[in-house]
């Protein structure tokens, strides 16, 4: 029988833990269809990742306008990008400059 002052150590240790653990990361996707991101405006927290995944018969991008990411999305495949900084990054594809988005990184 172990005794009740290792048990409750054990515990505490368990409950620390649970604290330390770094927040769920998320995934938060968005459809490319019909030459439109869908949905347009997402929102994140840093160390999401945004999957955009495209079901036209064509290939997209996601270019920010401040250049700091360019995800290529081919024609029926999907690409990810983990977001670690905070700020509102506006996008559109290279190919098609009229399909926007953007995505609103916050902590
Ligand atoms: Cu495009």
């Amino acid at each position: 029988m172990p005794r009740p002052g290792i048990l409750a150590a054990l515990s505490l240790a368990v409950a620390f833990a649970a604290l330390a653990a770094p927040a769920e990361a998320a995934t938060i996707e968005v459809t490319i269809a019909d030459m439109k991101f869908s949905p347009a405006a997402i929102a994140a927290k840093p160390g999401d990742t945004v999957t955009w995944t495209n079901k036209d018969f064509v290939a997209h991008t996601a270019t920010a306008r401040d250049k700091s990411f360019d995800v290529m999305v081919p024609a029926g495949k999907t690409a990810s990008l983990t977001v670690d900084a905070a700020g509102t990054f506006d996008y559109f594809c290279k190919f098609h400059p009229m399909m926007k988005g953007s995505i609103a990184v916050g902590e």
